[in-house]
This record gives C-alpha cells, sequence and structure tokens, in this order.
C-alpha cells in the first residue's frame, strides 16, 4: 500500500487535505482517482477515506512553489464529489485558501518572515491572486490566538486575506450577463462574479423568509435558476459544476448587513463561502442590484457584515463605479493532522 504525504487543516469553515503538488501525480486524472480513494468518494458516509461526508470537508489543496513573479505559491482547489465520483476544478476557496500560507511555511516553500509572514498566493482556479499575512514568531506558524470566526468553536490565529483580480475571475465580468439584473424562471436576479459566481435572488421571491434552517424544498427550483443563470454567465453547461452558487437574501436580523442562505450548489451552507460572501457584498452594493435595497450598509470603511445559519462573516469591498477597488476578509486555520494518507487500492 503506497502512502502520499498529506496535512489536514480547517482552513475557516472548511476542512481539506493540503498537498504538494510534487507529492501527486502529476497527471491530472491520476491524480483526480488518488484523490478519489484517498477521501473514500463515492459514499454517502466516506467511511473508508479521510472525507468528512459533506462537501465542505470533502476538498483538497494542493501547493507548490509559483513560476509566477508576482506569487510565492501557487494553490490548486479540487471540490471532491461525496457520493459522487466527481473532483472539479471549476471554483475556488477561499476557506481553504486561509490554510495555504501556513502550509506553505510548514512545508519550508515559504520562509517564515518574522513575528508575521506575508505569502503571496496565486489561484490557479482563478488566476487571481491573494496575500495572506499570518503570526510566525519564533520562525514558526502560530495558530493560537483570539480570533472567532462564526461557524468554528473558540478562537485561533488571525490570518488576513487580501484579494486582487478577483472581479470577474470566473465568468470574464463582474456582471457576467452584462446587466444588473434579469430575470429567470420569473424571479429577479443579479448574476455576480468577485471572485466566485453566485446568483443572487430575494428569498422573497422563492417563497421563503430567508431565516430557514432547512430549504431543502427549494433544491429544484434553486437547480433550474442556476441551470439558467450558468448559461447567461458564460459557464456553459453547469449541470455537473458547483457554481454557481445560488444565494437568498433577506433583511438583517443581527445587526448585520444582509441575510443569506446559500446553495453550494443544492445543499444549503452551513455558512457562507468566503470569496461567495464578497461576491454577495459586491453585488449588494451596486445600486439597482437584488438585495440592495434589502441591505442596511455599514458607515464607509465599516465591514460588511453578511449574516449566514451560523452567525456572520465579515468583509471589506471597495467599489470604484462596478470596478473593484479591494476586497478582504479575516479567517483563521488550523493545522489538525500531518502524516501520509493511504488511498485506498481499487479504483
Ligand atoms: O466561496 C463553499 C466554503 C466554500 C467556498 C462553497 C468558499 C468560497 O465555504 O470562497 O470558501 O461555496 O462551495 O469553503
Amino acid at each position: 500500500m503506497t502512502g502520499v504525504r498529506c496535512m489536514l487543516m480547517r482552513g475557516g469553515t472548511s476542512k481539506g487535505a493540503y498537498f504538494l503538488a510534487a507529492d501527486l501525480p502529476s497527471d491530472p486524472a491520476e491524480r483526480d482517482g488518488l484523490l478519489l480513494r484517498a477521501m473514500g468518494s463515492p459514499d454517502p458516509r466516506q467511511i473508508d477515506g479521510i472525507g468528512g461526508a459533506h462537501p465542505l470537508t470533502s476538498k483538497a489543496a494542493i501547493v507548490a512553489p509559483s513560476a509566477d513573479a508576482a506569487a510565492d505559491v501557487d494553490y490548486l482547489f479540487l471540490q471532491l464529489g461525496v457520493e459522487e465520483p466527481t473532483v472539479s476544478d471549476r471554483q475556488n476557496c477561499g476557506n481553504l485558501l486561509a490554510g495555504v500560507g501556513p502550509f506553505a511555511v510548514e512545508r519550508g516553500l515559504v520562509p517564515a518572515g518574522g513575528d508575521r509572514t506575508v505569502v503571496r498566493i496565486r489561484m490557479l482556479n482563478t488566476g487571481s491572486v491573494a496575500t495572506a499575512a499570518f503570526p510566525t514568531p519564533g520562525g514558526a506558524v502560530d495558530y493560537d490566538g483570539g480570533t472567532a470566526v462564526s461557524g468554528v468553536p473558540g478562537t485561533a490565529a488571525r490570518i488576513d486575506l487580501d484579494f486582487a483580480g478577483t472581479e470577474g475571475s470566473t465568468c470574464g465580468a463582474l456582471l457576467p450577463t452584462g446587466r444588473v439584473r434579469d430575470v429567470i424562471d420569473g424571479v429577479e436576479v443579479t448574476c455576480v462574479d468577485n471572485g466566485m459566481p453566485v446568483v443572487v435572488a430575494a428569498a422573497s421571491d422563492l417563497g421563503a423568509t430567508g431565516y430557514e434552517t432547512d430549504l431543502s424544498h427549494l433544491r429544484d427550483r434553486v437547480q433550474s435558476l442556476r441551470l439558467r443563470a450558468g448559461g447567461l454567465m458564460g459557464l456553459g453547461d453547469v449541470s455537473a459544476a458547483s457554481v454557481p452558487k445560488t444565494t437568498l437574501v433577506a433583511p438583517p436580523r443581527d445587526g448585520g448587513m444582509i441575510c443569506t442562505r446559500t446553495f453550494i450548489p443544492l445543499r444549503m451552507h452551513t455558512s457562507i463561502g468566503v470569496l461567495g460572501a464578497v461576491s454577495v457584498a459586491t453585488a449588494l452594493l451596486i445600486d439597482g442590484a437584488v438585495g440592495h435595497d434589502l441591505a442596511e450598509f455599514p458607515p464607509p470603511g465599516a465591514p460588511m457584515s453578511v449574516e449566514h445559519p451560523t452567525g456572520r462573516l465579515d468583509v471589506v469591498v471597495e467599489l470604484d463605479g462596478t470596478a473593484v477597488r479591494r476586497s478582504s476578509i479575516v479567517r483563521t486555520a488550523r493545522k489538525l493532522f500531518d502524516g501520509t494518507v493511504f488511498p485506498r487500492s481499487w479504483p
């Protein structure tokens, strides 16, 4: 039985297996097969692998030194199906991104840079660059700290993530349909991509309050919306893709800017993705976008707090008209296990 070096990390509100690209087969089909066997997919319980039986815990990050002068490391995100033997690189993950800088230091790809280390990460899924800054006192990553992330028990060290070039990074434009609003299946939507393709709709337009904890009855309507939106957004047939996501918005009720329920793409997210939240917040800032009139905006410069089923996620987005000046977010991550994973031997 051949094992592969692997580190398990929590990144934000997700959990995944982190690998050095050099430790995996270079052939993508061979690599994907190995990852599915390591995760235990396809199986709803992923009982024969290290996956956590949920899309948020069935993820892989593949990290390598970057050949790009604008970055220190390259990060490829792969979403592994739980019940299906699928591996998709069609979306990015801002949660696993939080662990990439620490992982790069742990594996010696980037030297620790004093009390805090800054790592520039080229996100291969979308071609954009993120900068991660995190504590490395005494030359080692310090995961402990006082920063809380909704959806994660306890506190951990703060990781600052700044994004550049995320606008339209999957679809080619911030408003991929060329319009602020579209009508799909009789529902007004705003399609947006500031790092994650998302279809934003008012919960009330789908007969929901937007505060529910179970919206599984909307599955078919969400699927129809996103299939049509995928075409309009230039993504083609998205029936087997995890993008676009769909976010239902409602007025905030917990002191935030907006309340959200997000489908990834059909199961409801227990919170909301990082770039998903950045994209939704960006849409809300645009005059005429769905949700703009439901939002209660904070004073300029203050973070925008996106309410979700398990708390709130604060994002900073600065727009110049419809051009993005800046997007950033605070996350935490933690090394959970470092060792060797043994993928099952049968396909
Ligand atoms: O939007 C889940 C997550 C994500 C993706 C998803 C993410 C992001 O919560 O950047 O982090 O949308 O499938 O990890």
